[in-house]
């Protein structure tokens, strides 16, 4: 009986980083060290695949990892060409953010994809979508400097992964239509190992916990007390608030729980409203 669980990251490059903290802040210890493939971790019956982004589908939907982390581009491209990448998202992660987008050249007259040339890297996404518009368009696949084609005369327009926009902006594109966003998301087979069914639940659980307590805050703020019902409608994605009378001037203390960021703007609206002495600190963990 096989108990320990495995799971599947980018060995390297832009998921890497914010997959192995997700992992470490979940309370799984282990170090990858240089170009080891299996990373064993050293406190808990878990061992860590250390691949290229690309295989993660495939490990998951074969059962070979229990868990993954892989882009939803990567999910979506693959699950569109080959119909035993099966494996499904379970949860949003938060990071590695990005859309894929049609881009042409600033100076191209281009008003619709009609039987035009598309270069790029994911041409089951961009086929689905020409066919979902009824679009008749060359796709060509290109792995690599997409961005350059429509200069060496290749394609018209390319779609390409985009996130800050700088590299279509370094290259004279400009965008003119998303095909979808994208960010980091964990992923399991269609069904989960019965032997290791309920580990892997209480792992999803932490995994949640990590990734809610990153986007929540804790508010706590001083107000008069005719001003409660006001001050606690504005605290963002905050269910039941915690009033405290405090000793002098009838007013009292409100602490919060945010689930949703509590931005600048949030707090001068607060403050407008009568609240003061606000604090807003960050939430390590949460279990629901
Ligand atoms: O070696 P391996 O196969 O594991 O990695 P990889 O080289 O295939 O992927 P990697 O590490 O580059 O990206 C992994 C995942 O990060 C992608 O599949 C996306 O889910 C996500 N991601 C988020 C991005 C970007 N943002 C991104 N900006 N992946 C690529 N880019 C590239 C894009 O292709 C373009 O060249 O960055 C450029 C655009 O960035 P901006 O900021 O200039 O707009
Ligand atoms: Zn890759």
């Amino acid at each position: 009986m096989q108990s320990k669980i495995t799971i599947a990251i980018q060995r390297k490059g832009r998921l890497y980083e914010n997959s192995k903290n997700l992992l470490i802040k979940s309370g799984i210890n282990f170090s990858a060290n240089g170009e080891r493939l299996l990373a064993r971790s050293s406190n808990m019956d878990i061992d860590i695949l250390l691949v290229r982004d690309d295989d993660i589908p495939s490990l998951v939907s074969k059962g070979v990892a229990d868990l993954g982390i892989v882009g939803e581009n990567v999910l979506a491209e693959q699950a569109a060409t080959n119909n035993k990448i099966t494996a499904k998202p379970l949860l949003k992660l938060g990071f590695s953010k990005c859309k894929l987008a049609f881009a042409k050249p600033l100076n191209s007259k281009l008003r619709s994809l009609k039987n035009k040339k598309i270069a790029t890297s994911y041409p089951a996404l961009v086929k689905k979508y020409l066919k979902k518009n009824s679009i008749t368009a060359e796709v060509i696949k290109i792995n690599g400097s997409v961005e350059l084609t429509p200069y060496i005369g290749i394609a018209d327009c390319i779609c390409d992964l985009v996130s800050s926009g700088a590299t279509l902006e370094a290259n004279n594109l400009v965008e003119f239509n998303s095909l979808m966003d994208s960010e980091a998301v964990l992923i399991s087979p269609v069904t989960l190992n019965k032997i290791r069914q309920n580990n892997i639940v209480s792992l999803i659980k932490r995994f949640e916990g990590v990734i809610n307590a990153a986007e929540s805050k804790y508010v706590m703020l001083n107000a008069h007390s005719h001003s409660t019902e006001m001050i606690c409608k504005l605290l963002p994605g905050a269910d039941s608030p915690t009033i405290i009378p405090l000793q002098k001037d009838n007013k009292v203390a409100i602490h919060a729980l945010c689930k949703e960021p509590v931005f600048w703007e949030t707090m001068e609206k607060l403050k407008s409203n009568g609240a003061s002495s606000i604090l807003v600190l960050p939430v390590e963990k949460i279990l629901n």
